[in-house]
């Protein structure tokens, strides 16, 4: 997904950095050369001129920073708009204070939707939330059996009867109230175009459910397409969001560029594969930093600066990179990282970790308990820990009132995450794909 974007991103800021100074000429190639790639990407044309006029105004009175050089300031300008064009903040769902909060599905033939309730299933329920699917696709005979099929796979109940559509989200709706469940998920048949019968039939459904959230689900792949579909279905809907899905294929990434920023209304879900797992909120700053091909290095960049010394946060950066990084540091590091938000962000926002470690990180109410283990250490076990041993682990456990496998879950968390970041140095992170293009991380210079 934006890949090619992203290549191009990745050209520009290359020349871009290799220029000492940046003056007018620069930057007007600087703007032409992003505008023919978000051209070529398939964004809308109005969605571009307004994008690269904002980067504009913005660069011309660029001051000289202290800690950024022209060409990271005009970056991080790119970097900010581009999060803007993507919808700012990531949509949080409120719910109904009288449930079930209902969810409206409506879309093109084949964008996705069936999928997508199911995908939407899946996500509540690990919001904890109690969901019940509503099967009112009549048109195709094996669309409900589609639903069963996928409720079943995430656990989730569905409700569907024979009659027309409106009945059946009615229906649903009275079930979901009966059951208890506080979420209600309702599949809409699809269309090929927009056509005014099937209009008709999911406005209907619409007047009868009230969905606290009506998203429209659209095929990614569609590009240009996409957005005077979202727009007419807007006229008819009054549309919460977009899900976007396919984000996997190798579209051009155009759609979700241009849907926010024409129809006003945000992306609301990303989906980017065919497995029930691939999908989640969509996040503007992320997919902005995937697009400029940094990770969120950017961010880590900036949250690094407002909290760190500088020059601390260069050492720290280079150390985990390197791999050179003891438990000492950690230990050290500890301080500094919790002034910058919960240790699961930070690391979040490192390209390329896998997800396992993600979820495997320590937590932050653990941190007290990592300091003290760190603690009950000597100087050298916390510089080489392949010295510890059974006996010294009994030690240390004591000392820092904890079990032996709780040592030995940090030992092993400490050394997979050492691993890492070792990796992290030799691949490059520049490019969040292995293999591709080399480099490391680039520290603002001063
Ligand atoms: N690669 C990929 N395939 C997807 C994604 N989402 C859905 N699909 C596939 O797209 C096809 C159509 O998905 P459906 O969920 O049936 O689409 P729909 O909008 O319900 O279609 P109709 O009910 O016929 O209008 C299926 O083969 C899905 O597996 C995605 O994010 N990535
Ligand atoms: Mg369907």
């Amino acid at each position: 997904m934006f890949e090619s974007l992203s290549d191009r991103f990745d050209g520009i800021f290359a020349r871009l950095r290799s220029r000492g100074r940046l003056d007018e000429a620069a930057v007007d190639e600087v703007l032409r050369e992003i505008r023919v790639a978000l051209l070529e990407a398939d964004v809308n044309f109005l969605v571009v001129k307004s994008l690269v006029q904002r980067i504009k105004d913005r660069t011309v009175g660029i001051e000289l920073s202290q800690s950024l050089t022209p060409a990271q300031q005009v970056i991080k300008i790119v970097h900010e708009e581009l999060i803007g064009i993507l919808g700012g903040e990531a949509l949080r769902i409120t719910y109904a204070s009288k449930p079930p909060t209902v969810v409206l599905l409506a879309g093109l033939q084949g964008a996705g939707k069936t999928t997508a309730a199911g995908k939407l299933a899946r996500w509540f329920k690990q919001q904890g939330r109690n969901p019940l699917l509503v099967g009112a696709d009549l048109q195709r005979p094996a669309a409900v059996e589609q639903l069963r099929v996928l409720g079943g796979q995430v656990g989730v109940p569905v409700f569907s009867e024979p009659g027309n559509p409106v009945d059946v989200a009615a229906n649903g709706l009275a079930e979901a109230e009966r059951l208890g469940k506080d979420v209600l998920i309702v599949d809409t048949a699809g269309r090929l175009a927009i056509d005014a019968e099937l209009m008709d039939q999911v406005r209907h459904i619409s007047d009868k459910v009230h969905p606290h959230y009506t998203f429209l689900v659209i095929d990614a792949m569609i590009g240009q397409d996409a957005v005077a579909t979202a727009e007419a279905f807007h006229q008819t809907l009054a549309l919460d969001g977009v899900i976007l899905t396919k984000l996997d294929g190798d579209a051009r990434g155009g759609a979700a560029l241009s849907v926010k920023e024409v129809v006003g209304r945000p992306i609301a879900f990303a989906s980017i594969g065919e497995k029930l797992e691939d999908f989640d909120t969509f996040h503007p700053d992320r997919m902005a930093s995937r697009i400029l091909g940094m990770g969120d290095v950017l961010t880590l960049i900036e949250k690094a600066e407002q909290v760190y010394e500088k020059a601390e946060a260069e050492k720290a950066a280079a150390a985990l990179m390197e791999g050179t990084f003891t438990l000492e540091d950690f230990l050290d590091q500890m301080q500094q990282i919790k002034k910058m938000g919960p240790l699961q962000n930070i690391v979040g926002m490192l390209p390329g970790i896998p997800k396992e470690m993600k979820q495997a990180q320590i937590e932050d109410r653990e941190l007290a308990r990592v300091e003290a283990i760190i603690h009950s250490m000597t100087l050298e076990e916390r510089r080489k820990p392949e010295l510890i041993n059974g006996s010294r682990r009994l030690r240390i456990a004591n000392g820092s009132g904890v079990t032996t496998s709780e040592v030995n879950l940090l030992l092993k968390q400490f050394k997979e995450m050492q691993r890492m970041m070792k990796g992290f140095g030799g691949m490059g992170l520049r490019k969040n794909k292995k293999g591709k293009k080399g480099g490391r991380v680039t520290l603002p210079s001063r």
